[in-house]
């Protein structure tokens, strides 16, 4: 059909269109399009729309971090952790003068002073802070270490005995025989293994491990107080030079907030505290404000892990479907921040503690117990798991510190470490039918008859608690005490190696020993002497200086020396039941930082790092109990 031009008509397209609609219809099209693309780049939490869009999901190899040596069981696929959320302000965080009070009230004065330059904090002390890099250098507070040191009550290393008679000794030679070993393990780390983060001694070479974001160099940070306290010094000072020139913060991964917390922070407050170097002060608060973004949740439980690049946080995958916060690993922060901020006077790191603490005292407690899983989101348990080893150990540990780090004023750690110990008294603790008291594991009502290697630190806090306890129950706590580090010393006296599987059983006639080979391995842990050393400390009972000698090398060699000793380092067996080791070719940091440190310390008199000066952190490093007199009676060599 012929279709006749008419002027002014405009054919008809098929949407029955003419040619400016078209042209005006294209232009709004076109526009709507960028705008979309814009949107999908430009707006904030686009990235969730970004995955979605533009890519296939795929996984986060960074999150994959096995924090093994906690007994955790291994992690997870995750899933890329959620944008971060605002934390819940802390009590009173609007009203300067309420946290004052609140921290005095929690047995944490400040003795801070005036913001001083940084050109005055800097001269105040040595050189060490020469070699931080620029940006490492700008904490803006100085701290009076030799007011400090005037407080405490006890020379550092305690009063140097009659060097004539204390040769002659054979607790001397025993504490000789145990520097040796420290020594050794620190010589093989540094030849193999130097500025890597622990020391594989088979392969004779370092390895990094993904727990840490990055950072390296832990089992330096971890030895320096040890070497500090066996007055290895040439050692030491290795150690401080690496500190001082090659411990960079400047990192990006994703790293276990726990494991950064108790070993790098904890390394480094220790080794300020013993030395006064400003270097080692000013890394612990920087590195200390890079933790901080694992609090910004809804309820400001921290989540377990932190990126250190982008500053978000994310939950391990392994913990209830990557849903909870684990209590050992929030509960286990409290020493450390409260000396952050006061090494710091920035009052962020006491008041996200104290947070926790608010949360928990706030929560339903199942008949008083404290499960290991608690959501970070709702503030509510997840599963009720209730355990004294991996998972809950530290928490525990970290009430009764408190209150004794407070020099006895922190009333809250107290109430909270007492009643949660009654509760776990009433519904975990079992004798066995042999006669062998063990805390076992509680799931919503049935027990696990099983202790692991981890629960057996409980002796000695079970021990220290003892004296503050009401007092009707101190003689029993004692006694308590003792009975389940005599448990402990079966789990070793029952292997062939004279040393302890990974956890053991009480069941089917058998009796603290390992089912399964899977349970059956010994990593170079400490709770077992650690048990040994406060014990030893609260009752001079010699049968705890010879089961710590046994540890090391019993009258024919055995354990520690002949087990774990290769030409390369010290290593980890994979069957304590059977006496040709096979070894795990990794000499844990922990190693040089608690198992030699509590065994050096079993053999030391007590005012060796009193108990009346310092505490321990749950990796074995000393921190000053917060004595607020000045009559400070502290004297000798430091
Ligand atoms: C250490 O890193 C700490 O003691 C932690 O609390 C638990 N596990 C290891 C040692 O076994």
């Amino acid at each position: 059909m012929l279709m006749r031009k008419v002027p002014g008509f405009v054919p008809a397209s098929s949407w029955g269109l003419r040619l400016p609609q078209k042209f005006l219809f294209l232009l709004f099209l076109s526009g709507l399009v960028t705008l979309c693309f814009g949107a999908l780049f430009l707006l904030p939490h686009s990235s969730r729309l970004k995955r979605l869009f533009l890519a296939p999901r795929t996984k986060q190899p960074g999150l994959e971090v096995v924090p093994d040596v906690a007994g955790h069981p291994p992690v997870q696929e995750q899933e890329p952790p959620p944008n971060p959320a605002p934390a819940a302000p802390a009590a009173g965080e609007d009203d300067p003068s309420n946290r004052a009070n609140q921290l005095r009230r929690n047995g944490w004065p400040r003795r801070t002073r005036p913001t001083r330059p940084r050109e005055e904090a800097t001269a105040a002390r040595g050189n060490s802070i020469a070699a931080l890099r620029p940006r490492e250098r700008s904490v803006p507070f100085s701290f009076d270490f030799n007011a400090f040191q005037s407080r405490l009550h006890h020379p550092v290393l305690g009063t140097r005995p009659d060097e004539s008679k204390e040769h002659q000794s054979r607790v001397h030679a025993q504490k000789e025989k145990i520097k040796e070993m420290m020594q050794f393990a620190w010589q093989s780390y540094k030849h193999y293994a130097m500025g890597k983060n622990e020391l594989r001694p088979l392969t004779k070479d370092g390895y990094e491990g993904n727990m840490f974001g990055g950072l390296s160099g832990v089992t330096i940070i971890d030895s320096l107080d040890t070497l500090y306290l066996m007055e290895l010094k040439e050692e030491f000072q290795e150690a401080k030079a690496w500190v001082e020139e090659s411990f960079h913060l400047n990192v990006s991964g994703e790293a276990s907030l726990f494991e950064v917390n108790i070993r790098y922070i904890g390394g480094l407050l220790s080794a300020f505290y013993l030395t006064g170097e400003e270097v080692f002060r000013i890394k612990a608060i920087k590195l200390g404000q890079k933790l901080l973004p694992a609090f910004n949740t809804p309820t400001g439980i921290p989540k377990g892990v932190v990126n250190f690049k982008s500053g978000s946080n994310g939950s391990w995958g392994w913990a209830t479907a990557g849903s909870s916060s684990i209590l050992a690993e929030f509960g286990s922060l409290h020493l450390e921040f409260l000396h952050l901020t006061e090494l710091s006077g920035d009052q962020v790191f006491a008041e996200k503690v104290r947070n926790i603490r608010k949360v928990l005292q706030k929560i339903d407690k199942p008949f008083g117990l404290y499960p290991n899983f608690l959501s970070p989101v709702s503030g509510n348990w997840v599963q009720h798991h209730v355990s004294v080893g991996g998972l809950g150990d530290s928490f525990y540990e970290y009430l009764i510190k408190s209150w004794l780090m407070s020099a006895k004023t922190d009333m809250e750690a107290k109430n909270m470490y007492y009643e949660a110990l009654e509760a776990i008294e009433t519904y975990l603790l079992n004798v066995s039918p042999g006669g062998l008291t063990y805390i076992a594991e509680w799931r919503g009502g049935i027990l696990d008859h099983k202790m692991g290697h981890l629960a057996c630190f409980s002796g000695g806090m079970i021990a220290l608690g003892a004296e503050d306890a009401k007092e009707e129950k101190r003689a029993h706590y004692r006694e308590l005490a003792a009975q389940i580090t005599k448990t402990c010393h079966e789990s070793y006296a029952r292997s062939d190696t004279k040393l302890g599987p990974e956890a053991f059983w009480f069941n089917s006639g058998r009796e603290a020993v390992a089912t399964q080979l899977s349970e059956s391995y010994y990593i170079l842990r400490p709770e077992v002497v650690e048990s040994y050393m406060y014990l030893w400390r609260q009752t001079h009972n010699p049968i705890y200086r010879e089961w710590g000698w046994e540890v090391v090398m019993p009258s024919f060699p055995q354990a520690l020396e002949k087990y774990c000793r290769t030409e390369g380092g010290f290593s980890g067996i994979q069957d304590v039941y059977s006496s040709i080791p096979s070894h795990d070719n990794k000499q844990q940091s922990f190693f040089l930082a608690e198992t030699l440190k509590y065994l050096y310390l079993l053999f030391s008199e007590d005012d060796v790092l009193s108990q009346e000066d310092w505490v321990f952190n749950t990796e074995a490093h000393p921190l000053p109990v917060n004595h607020s007199d000045s009559s400070g009676r502290a004297r000798g060599r430091h």
